[in-house]
């Protein structure tokens, strides 16, 4: 088992999303502490277990972030299950979580899953709609979020989710402030190293997702924030 609150930058890869083998070896090599298998649209059995099967060759830790019960299989390390706490459909609070125990509950290892505070809030992007996500959160309600998360279901892990768009400072500085236990993942619109550090600087982990396929290089370049002490 590996220590995930010592984690501090993570890839993130999209199952539906093509990437070439050099650039697969080249994450996967990059000193970035795991790499998350995730998506929203079109994550199947079949592409999920291709892609999985790719990462393997590599020795680093490696997550499937649940969003459908169709595409759950073993051989993973962990089992990242998202709450999303602004959702305004339950199916994505517990629904989801429900079909999944029915039907998986009596072989889930438990130390495998860590469940996740998600909190959307770029209402442009596809998570939020899919979600139905309240996106309209001002500084009160996402500390009151966090503060949630924290005190009260101690989750293990807050994810503040922006999703194709670099988040407000102002709002995930607020959040960190009220996480005492609660280890703070922020992902969304990360393209570079500056972007990277800033927000490393704030959360406990940083997600790098879309600038994985459009711009591969400087992708690479956001671990490195691990050099640098916090
Ligand atoms: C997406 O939070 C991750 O679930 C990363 O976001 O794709 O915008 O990097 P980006």
């Amino acid at each position: 088992m590996y220590d995930i609150t010592m984690w501090r930058h993570i890839f993130k890869l999209d199952p539906a999303k093509f990437i070439s083998d050099d650039d697969l070896e080249a994450l996967c090599m990059s000193n970035t502490d795991a790499i998350i298998i995730g998506g929203t649209d079109y994550v199947t059995e079949d592409n999920v277990i291709h892609l999985m099967s790719r990462v393997r060759r590599y020795p680093l830790p490696l997550a499937l972030e649940v969003s459908n019960v169709e595409s759950v299989m073993p051989g993973f390390d962990y089992y990242f299950i998202p709450t999303v706490m602004n959702s305004e459909d339950t199916l994505y609070h517990n629904g989801m979580l429900l079909k999944v125990l029915k039907q998986y509950g009596h072989v889930i290892d438990f130390s495998e899953v860590i469940f996740e505070g998600y909190l959307v809030l770029n209402s442009e992007s596809k998570v939020a709609k899919r979600t139905y996500s309240n996106t309209q959160l001002d500084l009160e309600d996402v500390e009151a979020y966090a503060q949630m998360t924290n005190e009260l279901y101690h989750f293990p892990v807050m994810y503040i989710e922006y999703s194709g768009k670099y988040g407000e400072i102002e709002k995930v500085k607020a959040i960190s402030q009220m996480l005492t236990q609660t280890q703070l993942f922020y992902g969304g619109g990360i393209t570079n190293l500056s972007e990277a550090r800033e927000m490393s600087s704030i959360a406990d982990t940083i997600i790098v997702g879309d600038a994985v396929y459009s711009d591969i290089k400087n992708a690479l370049k956001t671990v490195k924030i691990k050099e640098s002490n916090k």
